[in-house]
């Protein structure tokens, strides 16, 4: 850092950052040059249950346990929905997904669903002086209008605050199979071009999952029967590109070993690293080398290839001296499931294993087991290790970095991200002091109590919705008990307290 002769309030004015009195957590950093690295470790469909220091004994996860032996191991934390891309758009502007149109489930060929010039989690990073990168899975759309894969596709995550990427530009089951570093297809031969269709065969003789089952090394078992890429079929029809088509069994070792590449090169500043990785998502196809590693079938042994992941990056970071100083959070998208869409013995296999432990529901469902995930922040330096049953957010990072680094976020940014900074360094034992959950519909934590919102989309379609919801989380984890009827009071209280929330369009305070 460029520091010399500057103090630490005018060198971040320099930056552009205003410090407002007090802002700034001197507490704990005496100056900014205490400020830690951030590696942000992301896994896919990833259960409260799927590793060992959240109580999992069928597949053993040394590294990730490491992290949580180094720092706090949350108990109530969550993904801001209950699947991906909600998720993520959540986490990376602090903005509940519910607010926005269009943040279900993208498709393959999405466009950019944040768009350009808005305040981010990266770019919040990039403002404090950090080089930030997102390495691994995306899936929040890309480029404007109709994606040409063959020319640079824009805008991408360097227009919304990263400084490079490396991406699975949707999902390993979704078409394009390719990776997409700086906005250009990876390895793509400008002699086969390739083209994307969600809307029908781009060329009618190709076989798919449907007409050439026999081609399939893994069979599918609902969707993801079309375009065949490395004998596994997909969602969505590509053509071309052959020579840039991934190999799934590999692209853990892609992936970690991009993310490893960035971290040497910028060893010397301060970095935010978003490493998104493909495990545990479907198609679980883990390297050769971790392939009977469990007794639970590729579910399991993907499990075993995100530990070693996680373990590469711990390694590097050793290397270069920098574990101390750096800031690791490990968590996950949303809460695990187990046949999604190929025959890869998740659910025959599966044994005494536990994916989210005793929590009621799975991922897509507004059940605890749907966003109570895994999560984890160490940072050796600062963190003194232990547990913390603070409720947490993964939206909460926003406010909580712009803490750290000094900044006050502008009225309208980040507007449901809470700044729990205290509790993600284990200076404080409490969290948020409520949270909106989202699948289809939402929920309400607030103190002891959860409230489900009534499923009227299902009602509209004149089919049988659950009702209100009321649980007691304190007395009853597994929400079996509902109390709604029980307790009218508490019921007006949280579906009042819902509404305002929904109508205020924000929540921060
Ligand atoms: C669903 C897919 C599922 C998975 C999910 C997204 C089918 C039948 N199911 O539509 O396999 O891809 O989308 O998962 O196609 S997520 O973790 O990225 O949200
Ligand atoms: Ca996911």
């Amino acid at each position: 850092m460029k520091t010399a002769g500057l103090s630490r309030r005018s060198f971040l004015k320099a930056m552009g950052i205003t410090l407002t009195a007090g802002s700034f957590n001197s507490r704990v950093f005496a100056a900014k040059e205490e400020l830690p690295n951030v590696v942000l470790i992301y896994a896919d469909d990833l259960g409260y249950g799927d590793v060992g220091c959240y109580g999992a004994t069928a597949v053993k996860t040394p590294n990730i346990d490491k992290i949580a032996s180094e720092g706090i191991r949350f108990t109530n934390a969550h993904s801001p929905a209950a699947t991906c891309t909600p998720s993520r758009y959540a986490m990376l502007t602090g903005e509940y997904s519910f607010r926005k149109k269009g943040t279900g489930i993208a498709s393959g060929n999405a466009n950019m669903i944040i768009k350009p010039g808005r305040t981010t989690l990266p770019s919040i990073m990039q403002k404090a002086g950090y080089n930030t990168a997102v390495v691994g899975k995306w899936h929040l759309g890309l480029g404007e209008g109709k994606i040409d894969w063959n020319k640079e596709v824009k805008p991408n995550p360097n227009d919304i605050g990263f400084d490079y990427h490396f991406l699975i530009p949707a999902t390993g089951d979704r078409v394009p199979c390719v990776y997409l570093e700086e906005g250009k297809v990876v390895g793509l031969d400008p002699k086969d071009p390739i083209k994307v269709s969600y809307r029908g065969p781009i060329d009618k003789d190709e076989p798919t999952g449907k007409s050439n089952p026999e081609l399939l090394k893994m069979k599918w078992s609902h969707g993801h029967n079309a375009t065949i890429v490395n004998g596994i079929s997909r969602i969505g029809h590509m053509s071309g590109g052959k020579a840039a088509r991934w190999v799934d069994e590999d692209m853990a070792d892609v992936i970690t070993e991009k993310a490893c590449e960035y971290i040497e090169k910028h060893k010397d500043g301060r970095f935010f690293l978003y490493f998104s990785t493909h495990d545990i998502h479907v198609p679980r196809v883990p390297h050769q080398r971790f392939v009977g590693k469990t007794d639970m079938g590729p579910r399991g042994d993907a499990i075993v290839q995100l530990d070693w992941c996680t373990g590469e990056i711990l390694k590097k970071l050793e290397k270069l001296g920098l574990k101390d100083n750096t800031m690791i959070i490990f968590t996950s998208d949303n809460g695990p499931v187990l046949d999604d869409g190929y025959k890869d013995y998740s659910v025959k296999r599966l044994g005494d294993h536990k994916p989210k432990n005793e929590l009621r529901g799975w991922k897509a469902t507004i059940y605890e087991g749907g966003t109570r995930v895994p999560f984890i922040v160490s940072w050796p330096e600062k963190i003194k290790a232990g547990k913390s049953d603070a409720l947490a957010c993964q939206i909460d990072l926003m406010a909580s970095f712009a803490n750290m680094t000094g900044q006050k976020l502008a009225y309208e940014d980040g507007p449901d991200s809470f700044d729990i900074l205290d509790a993600l360094l284990g200076k404080s034992k409490k969290g948020r002091d409520h949270l909106v959950g989202h699948s289809r519909y939402l929920s309400l934590i607030k103190g002891d109590w959860k409230y489900i919102e009534p499923d009227t989309r299902q009602w509209r379609k004149g089919k049988k919705g659950s009702k209100d919801q009321l649980y007691n989380l304190k007395e009853d984890i597994i929400e079996k008990n509902d109390l709604s009827k029980k307790r009218p009071d508490k019921l007006k209280e949280m579906r009042e307290f819902l509404a305002k929330i929904k109508t205020n369009g924000r929540s921060r305070p």
